[in-house]
C-alpha cells in the first residue's frame, strides 16, 4: 500500500466533563501528550489545528447537580471556565477550547443525527422502562437505586451494584426507587433510537485492519469487542439535560420527542467538529474546518484515556463513516491509567492531585516535566511526590538547570557575555557538534511514534552530554593553560544550550522561552497556535549551531529552583489527609472487580499453595516496586520476588508466614529468580495486604 501523505494534521484531546476540577490522571491520560505532540509538530512547522472542549451534556453533568441541589446549567457555568482556566495555566495549547452546550454544537449534533437518519442508519425500538411519576420524567439507571438481586446492597444503582460489582439493569433491582423524588418507579414505554454497530462491523473491522501500528494496548482493547461481536447501542436517551432528538426525524418516525435528547456519546465526538468550525469561524473563515475534518491530507489524531477507546475507536468512526466523506482517525494513542503513591486515584476519595490546587504551588514546568517522564503509556502508572521531587531536583535542576547555568556563568565571567569563537576545534569538541545534529530527528520520531517518555528522556540526554563534556574539557582549567581551548568549550556549550532552547519547548515551555530569552536567542518559531513562519527557526535547526560568534547574551538566571524535603512533605500529608479513610455512604469508592468465570475443582487443584516464613527481605536495588524475600518452606527455601515496595516496607514482611504460590514456573525480574509469588489481597483502592497462616511452613493450603 503506499504511504499516506498528509499536509495537516488536526488533533483532538478528549472533552473534560465539566462536572469537577482537572487533576493529574486527566493530565497523563490525554492532555499532556496531546500537547507535547502539538508543540513538537508545531515546531516542524506543520500546519496543524488542536481542539478542545468541555463535555457539558449527559447525565454525569445532571448527577452533579442533583448532588449538589442545583441546575446543571450552574454547574457547566461553574466548572467550564475553572477547567479552562487551569488548562492555561498548565499550558495547554489549544486552539480552540469550545463547549458543548454551544449553538453550533447543538446544530452540528442535530444535522448528524438527521443524516443518519434519513440514509436509515438507525433502528428504532420500543421498550419499557422505569418512569418517576412524581417527577413526570423517565429514569436513567444511575437514578434508580434499590437493593441488589445479587448480594442485597439497598443502595444499588441501576446499571450497577458497587458492592459485590454486578452489572445489573434496573429492572432487575428488588424495592426499585427514584433517586430524584424516592417514588416507586413504574414502568412505561418509551422508543429509543439505536446505532446497530454491528451492520458497520465488516467496514470497521477492515479498516482496523489497516492500523497495525496502534498500540498494542487500544489494538487489544479494539479486538475483543470485535471478537464478542459489535451490539446496537442507544444513542438516544429521556433525560431533562441534553442535545434535543431533531423534530422533524422524530414526526417522520411518528414518535413523542418530548424530552428525548441524543445519547452524551453520541453528541460528544461531535463536539470536536463543532469545536473546529467555531475555530474557523473565529479565524474569520468559517469554511475552514472542512480542510481539517473533510480532506484526505489530513491527519486525525485523537488523544483519550483507556476508558474512552470504544467511543473513539468504533463507534464515532462508524458515525463518520456513515455521515460520509470524513477524515477516519490516523491514531488514537489511548494511555492507561496514574495512580498516585501506590493508590487508585479517586475523585470520591479525593485521593488525586488536582491541577489547580498544583498550580498555587508550584510552576507548570515542573509537573508537565515529571508527568512525562512516568506516563502510563503502555501500563498503568505511577505518581509519588518523591519522585516528583528526585525529578525536579536531580533532573530539571541538577541536569538542565546546572548545564545552563554553568555555561551562563562561564561566558558572562570570562568572555564578557558574548559567544566566543571557535577555534581548531578538538577531537572532543567536533564530536560533541556531531552528537547535537542527531539530536532532533531522534526525538523528532519517537513523538511522531507517541513514544513521549523516551521523547523527554532523549531531550535530556542532550543536557547530560552537555555537562559530560564540560567536565572532559575542564575549562576552569584551560581558562588559564589554554585560552583557546576554553572558548572552544564555551562555544560549544551555548550551541548546546540553544538547541535545548527549541528541543526543551515541549515539555517544559514556559522555561524553554526562559532559556532562550538568556541567551538571547530569537526567529525561533512558536510552539503555540498560529501560522508557522516561514523563515523561522524551527525544530530541524536546532540540530546545527545557532548563535554566531560575538552574539550578545542575555542576563543569567536561575532555571530551576529545587523543592525542599518539608514542601514535599507538606503535598503528601494534604493528600493523605484529604483522603477519607473510608468513602462516604452514599459513594462507594471503586466498584469491586467482578468475579471470574467458574474453574472446575480439578483446575483449582493443580495450584501448589503454602505457607512461608520470611526470613529475609530487602529492597532490590533500581527497582521501585519489587522486594526480595527470602522464604523458608520448612523442606527448602526460596528466592521470591514480589511487587510491594510502594505498599509495605520490608520490616512489615520479615517474621511473617505468609502464603506463596509454590509450583509457579520461576520468573526472571530485574536479573533475580522469583522462584514462587507471595498471596495479596489487593483492596478496591489498590492497597495490598499479605495473606497470612498461623501454621507450619510448609503447611499446604487448600
Ligand atoms: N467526557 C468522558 C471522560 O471524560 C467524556 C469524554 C468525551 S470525549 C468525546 O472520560
Ligand atoms: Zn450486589
Amino acid at each position: 500500500m503506499p504511504e499516506k501523505t498528509f499536509t495537516r494534521t488536526l488533533v483532538t484531546a478528549a472533552l473534560p466533563y465539566a462536572n469537577g476540577p482537572i487533576h493529574i490522571g486527566h493530565l497523563a491520560g490525554a492532555y499532556l501528550p496531546a500537547d507535547l505532540y502539538c508543540r513538537y509538530r508545531r515546531l516542524t512547522g506543520d500546519d496543524l489545528v488542536f481542539v478542545c472542549g468541555s463535555d457539558e451534556m449527559g447525565v454525569a453533568i445532571l448527577m452533579r447537580a442533583l448532588a449538589e441541589g442545583t441546575t446543571p446549567r450552574a454547574i457547566v457555568d461553574r466548572y467550564h471556565p475553572m477547567i479552562e482556566a487551569s488548562f492555561r495555566a498548565f499550558g495547554m495549547s489549544f486552539d480552540y477550547y469550545g463547549r458543548t452546550t454551544s449553538p453550533t454544537h447543538a446544530e452540528t449534533s442535530q444535522d448528524f443525527f438527521r443524516r443518519l437518519a434519513e440514509q436509515d442508519l438507525f433502528k428504532l425500538k420500543t421498550e419499557e422502562q422505569l418512569f418517576d411519576p412524581e417527577a413526570g420524567i423517565f429514569l436513567a439507571d444511575r437514578f434508580v437505586r434499590g437493593t441488589c438481586p445479587v448480594c442485597g446492597y439497598e443502595e444499588a444503582y441501576g446499571d450497577q451494584c458497587e458492592r459485590c460489582g454486578s452489572s445489573l439493569s434496573p429492572t432487575e433491582l428488588i424495592n426499585p426507587r427514584s433517586a430524584l423524588t424516592q417514588a416507586t418507579p413504574v414502568l412505561r414505554e418509551t422508543t429509543h433510537w439505536y446505532l446497530p454497530l454491528g451492520d458497520f462491523q465488516p467496514r470497521l473491522e477492515a479498516w482496523i485492519g489497516t492500523h497495525p501500528e496502534w498500540k498494542p494496548n487500544v489494538l487489544g482493547q479494539i479486538k475483543s469487542w470485535l471478537n464478542d461481536g459489535l451490539k446496537d447501542r442507544a444513542i438516544t436517551r429521556d433525560v431533562p439535560w441534553g442535545v434535543p432528538v431533531p423534530e422533524d426525524v422524530a414526526e417522520a418516525r411518528g414518535v413523542d420527542v418530548q424530552g428525548k435528547v441524543i445519547y452524551v456519546w453520541f453528541d460528544a465526538p461531535i463536539g470536536y467538529i463543532s469545536a473546529t468550525k467555531e475555530w474557523a469561524a473565529r479565524q474569520g473563515d468559517p469554511e475552514r474546518w472542512k480542510r481539517y475534518w473533510r480532506d484526505e491530507q489530513t491527519r486525525l489524531i485523537h488523544f483519550i484515556g483507556k476508558d474512552n477507546i470504544v467511543f473513539h475507536c468504533l463507534m464515532f468512526p462508524a458515525m463518520l463513516m456513515g455521515y460520509g466523506g470524513f477524515v477516519l482517525p490516523e491514531n488514537v494513542p489511548a494511555n492507561e491509567f496514574l495512580n498516585i503513591e501506590g493508590q487508585k486515584l479517586s475523585t470520591s476519595r479525593n485521593w488525586a492531585v488536582w491541577l489547580h490546587e498544583y498550580l498555587e504551588d508550584f510552576p507548570p514546568d515542573l509537573l508537565r516535566y515529571a508527568l512525562a517522564t512516568t506516563l502510563p503509556e503502555t501500563k498503568d502508572a505511577d505518581f509519588s511526590w518523591k519522585d516528583f521531587q528526585t525529578r525536579v531536583n536531580s533532573e530539571l535542576a541538577d541536569i538542565l538547570g546546572n548545564f545552563v547555568n554553568r555555561t551562563m556563568t562561564f561566558a558572562h565571567r570570562f568572555f564578557d557575555g558574548k559567544v566566543p569563537a571557535l577555534t581548531e576545534p578538538s577531537e572532543a569538541d567536533r564530536e560533541v557538534l556531531a552528537q547535537l545534529a542527531g539530536f532532533p530527528e531522534r526525538i523528532g520520531a519517537s513523538y511522531d511514534q507517541f513514544r513521549f517518555r523516551e521523547a523527554v528522556f532523549e531531550t535530556m540526554n542532550l543536557a547530560r552530554l552537555g555537562n559530560k563534556y564540560f567536565n572532559d574539557t575542564e575549562p576552569w582549567h584551560t581558562r588559564k593553560t589554554n585560552p583557546q581551548a576554553c572558548a572552544n568549550t564555551i562555544h560549544v556549550c551555548l550551541q548546546l544550550c540553544a538547541a535545548l532552547g527549541i528541543l526543551m519547548e515541549p515539555v517544559v515551555p514556559f522555561a524553554a522561552g526562559r532559556l532562550r530569552a538568556m541567551l538571547n536567542l530569537t526567529g525561533v518559531r512558536s510552539s503555540l497556535p498560529g501560522e508557522a513562519e516561514a523563515h523561522a527557526l524551527g525544530w530541524a535547526d536546532a540540530g546545527r549551531p545557532l548563535l554566531e560568534v560575538g552574539h550578545a547574551l542575555g542576563e543569567a538566571e536561575i532555571l530551576f529552583s529545587k523543592i525542599d524535603d518539608d514542601v514535599i512533605e507538606a503535598q503528601i500529608a494534604r493528600l493523605r489527609g484529604s483522603a477519607p479513610t473510608s468513602a462516604p455512604e452514599d459513594e462507594p469508592a471503586a466498584p469491586y472487580e467482578p468475579l471470574r468465570d467458574t474453574i472446575t475443582f480439578e483446575e483449582f487443584a493443580r495450584l501448589d499453595l503454602r505457607v512461608g516464613r520470611v526470613t529475609a527481605a530487602e529492597p532490590v536495588p533500581k527497582s521501585k516496586k519489587l522486594l526480595r524475600l527470602e522464604v523458608d518452606l520448612g523442606f527448602e527455601q526460596r528466592q521470591v520476588l514480589a511487587g510491594v515496595a510502594q505498599h509495605l516496607t520490608p520490616d512489615e514482611l520479615l517474621g511473617k508466614q505468609v502464603v506463596i504460590v509454590a509450583n509457579l514456573a520461576p520468573r526472571t525480574m530485574m536479573g533475580l529468580e522469583s522462584q514462587g509469588m507471595l498471596l495479596m489481597a489487593e483492596d478496591r483502592d489498590g492497597r495490598l495486604a499479605p495473606l497470612t497462616a498461623d501454621a507450619e511452613p510448609g503447611a499446604v493450603v487448600r
